[in-house]
């Protein structure tokens, strides 16, 4: 793994943690929790009936409740004790709901060992790395708050040049309990390293296009989430908030486009959505920013497209997330019948529904906002598998994960076509993709 000169004295330190983890990591099934930690409250998801439309699920958002999942007039939060009391106190109608693995039946819920842990995230990278080095090449970007590295891996043919080719970023892993979301990085490194060559539109497009994949932008959540022994449905980094015991800042509301403009996070350092003391305050939201910040060569950004990987929902969204308004500031007709056209396209090859991202609920500091209004990436978000708890909420089984990410090859390839110009998919070549 190549890393950059700024990164190396603290990635000799994030070595170590790596290697601890690593060893750490053959009992992550069945270890004891840490006793070190404060008890951690009975964390588990409600039903929330008579919350019917954006309005309202914006309403219940502004509370700093994350929504996990959309009915058609319910939807379903998790929340602590405290927080459901807060809500009945308010005057919503909660009703717990069974673990996942009881609302789907044996085998619906899967265990730490399913998903890939950190360590053997970046393992699976190297090893990429290692059999494919004209095709791959990984960096370290820079470190979460704990000191683990953020790894961006590219994938190219003649992967050592920085050719003149448009660039498509892949995010994933903001929210630590999103492990399918990490399993999906792996599926596509897997899919374009051994299809080059093979697979004529895989060959095409690596020829023509540069590919950034960002495997976990939240590394401590995600080993908080997955190595105590069993899940704790974590959902924020792991940077702690002076002045409150509670930890964490919603990365998916830190970005530096209208933050905190709209009712679309939290203030409270205790809620899911907390969105930070300030725009980029999160060492990972500006390790990614930085990166994508990099990207700008002879003052125009390569990176044209961008897919951030969330679970669960089945879900294609664009921007924006801050208005209900389908053109803004920033945000033309045309743009829109892009965003829509190359949304629909991709969501015809999986099956999700495409939308809006405002049409679920409003969001301010969301990555998408970010990369469309600041860096002119055409950026969406992909929620995976499930459509509800019944297929195991966050934490669908191993048996799911081929299917579920391998049901994204048609999108990813999509994207990748349109990475030259995005409105080609809406019949606008005319106007804006001259050569
Ligand atoms: O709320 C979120 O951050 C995402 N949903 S999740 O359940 N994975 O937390 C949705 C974000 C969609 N909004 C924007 N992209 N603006
Ligand atoms: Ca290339
Ligand atoms: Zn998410």
């Amino acid at each position: 793994m190549r890393r950059f000169p700024r990164g190396r004295r603290t990635a000799t330190a994030a070595t170590v943690l790596t290697l601890a983890l690593a060893l750490a990591t053959g009992t992550q099934a069945t270890a004891a929790p840490d006793a070190s930690a404060p008890a951690a409250a009975t964390v588990r998801q409600y039903q929330v009936d008579g919350v019917a439309t954006a309005e309202q699920r914006t309403a219940l958002a502004r509370t700093g409740t994350a929504i996990d999942e959309i009915g058609a007039d319910s939807v379903v939060i998790t929340a602590d004790e405290a927080d459901a009391e807060r809500l009945t106190g308010l005057g919503y109608d909660l009703t717990a709901l069974t673990a996942p693995t009881e609302r789907g039946g044996p085998g619906a819920a899967a265990a730490p060992a399913d998903y890939h842990t950190y360590a053997e995230t970046l393992a699976a990278v190297d090893a990429a790395e290692a059999a494919h080095p004209d095709l791959v090449s990984s960096q370290v970007i820079g470190q979460s708050y704990e000191g683990r590295d953020i790894v961006a891996v590219k994938v190219s043919a003649d992967v050592g040049v920085d050719e003149d080719e448009p660039e498509v970023l892949f995010t994933h892993n903001q929210h630590a309990r999103e492990h399918l979301t990490v399993e999906m990085a792996l599926y596509t490194l897997t899919e374009l390293t051994s299809q080059y060559g093979t697979d004529p539109e895989v060959t095409a497009l690596l020829d023509t296009r540069e590919v950034w994949l960002i495997p976990t932008v939240n590394p401590d959540g995600k080993v908080h989430d997955q190595e105590s022994g069993s899940f704790r449905s974590w959902r924020k980094n792991r940077e702690p908030n002076s002045g409150s015991s509670a930890v964490g800042t919603d990365l998916n509301r830190n970005w530096a486009y209208e933050w905190g403009c709209c009712g679309g996070s939290s203030g409270s350092p205790g809620s899911d959505t907390y969105r930070g003391a300030g725009p980029e305050s999160a060492p990972e939201t500006g390790v990614v920013a930085d990166f994508v910040r990099g990207r700008v060569v002879g003052g125009e950004q390569q990176i044209t497209a961008h897919i951030d990987f969330h679970t669960y929902g089945e879900l294609v969204l664009w921007p924006y997330g801050h208005t209900y308004a389908d053109t803004a500031p920033g945000l033309t007709a045309d743009d829109a019948a892009a965003f829509e056209a190359l949304g629909t396209a991709m969501a015809d090859s999986n099956g999700y529904t495409p939308q809006q991202s405002s049409d679920l609920y409003i969001t301010d500091g969301s990555i998408n906002d970010w990369l469309w209004a600041d860096q002119g990436i055409f950026s969406f978000t992909f929620e995976m598998y499930p459509t509800s708890g019944a297929g195991g909420g966050f934490y669908p089984p191993g048996s799911v994960i081929d299917r579920e990410t391998s049901r994204n090859r048609e999108a990813v390839l999509t994207l990748l076509t349109y990475a030259d110009c995005a409105y080609r998919a809406a019949g606008l070549e005319a106007e804006y993709c001259a050569a």
